[in-house]
């Protein structure tokens, strides 16, 4: 079965594969056409998954997964959140942005969130399922794997950061791992 990924972060595509393959289900994950530029102005990450499905569904009329994810910080009320790709103008900076925020605050709790929406042939909303993974903000970026805000991202109950896990760890407990295996799950039973 093909399923149209509504992404153009090659970081989450590649993962979101790892992941498929791993499990070794009958599912192939392509990219979108050409044209494909989703005006991401929902306000939540729900509402941007849906947003860039159904964009996707409009230029293929197949089935399509989404994926909008981010970080949110409780001490910064829950940013960067859905601004997460946008807080500043490169990773790093990115980075160097929320730990500039964070100055002096010791309670550094934060986590990621992963919506994912699937859309049917049909254009309808089939299933969506929103994956969480909780950790906290170090003080000092740590590790190469991963992309984003990982190398600042302590793992809950685990001494290193999500860029310091392999690419396997990384997809045991990711926020998109966990809701990937919800979405794969119900493909799985709709497709026996
Ligand atoms: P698409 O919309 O094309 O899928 P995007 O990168 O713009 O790509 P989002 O709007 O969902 O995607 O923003 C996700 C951002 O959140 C991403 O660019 C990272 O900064 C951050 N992020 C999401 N998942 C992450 C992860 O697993 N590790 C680190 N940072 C992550």
């Amino acid at each position: 079965m093909k399923v149209v990924l509504a992404s153009s972060n090659k970081h989450k595509v590649q993962e979101i594969n790892d992941i498929v393959k791993s499990i070794g289900l009958g599912v192939e994950f392509v990219l979108p056409p050409e044209g494909f530029d989703p005006e991401e102005n929902g306000t939540t990450f729900e509402e941007n998954s849906y947003i860039k499905a159904y964009e996707a569904w409009k230029l293929t009329k197949t089935w399509v997964l989404a994926d909008d994810s981010g970080l949110c910080i409780d001490a910064l009320g829950g940013k960067p959140g859905i601004f997460s790709a946008r807080y500043a103008e490169t990773p790093a900076l990115r980075i160097e942005r929320v730990l500039k925020e964070l100055n002096g605050i010791e309670e550094r709790k934060a986590h990621f969130t992963c919506a994912m929406t699937l859309i049917n042939p049909q254009g309808e909303v089939e299933y969506k399922y929103q994956g969480i993974c909780e950790g906290s903000i170090i003080k000092e970026a740590r590790g190469t794997n991963g992309f984003g805000y990982d190398p600042i991202f302590l793992v809950k109950d685990d001494s290193r950061t999500m860029a310091e896990l392999s690419e396997d760890e990384k997809n045991q407990i990711s926020h998109r791992s966990v809701a990937l295996r919800h979405v794969l799950e119900y493909l799985q039973k709709i497709t026996k």
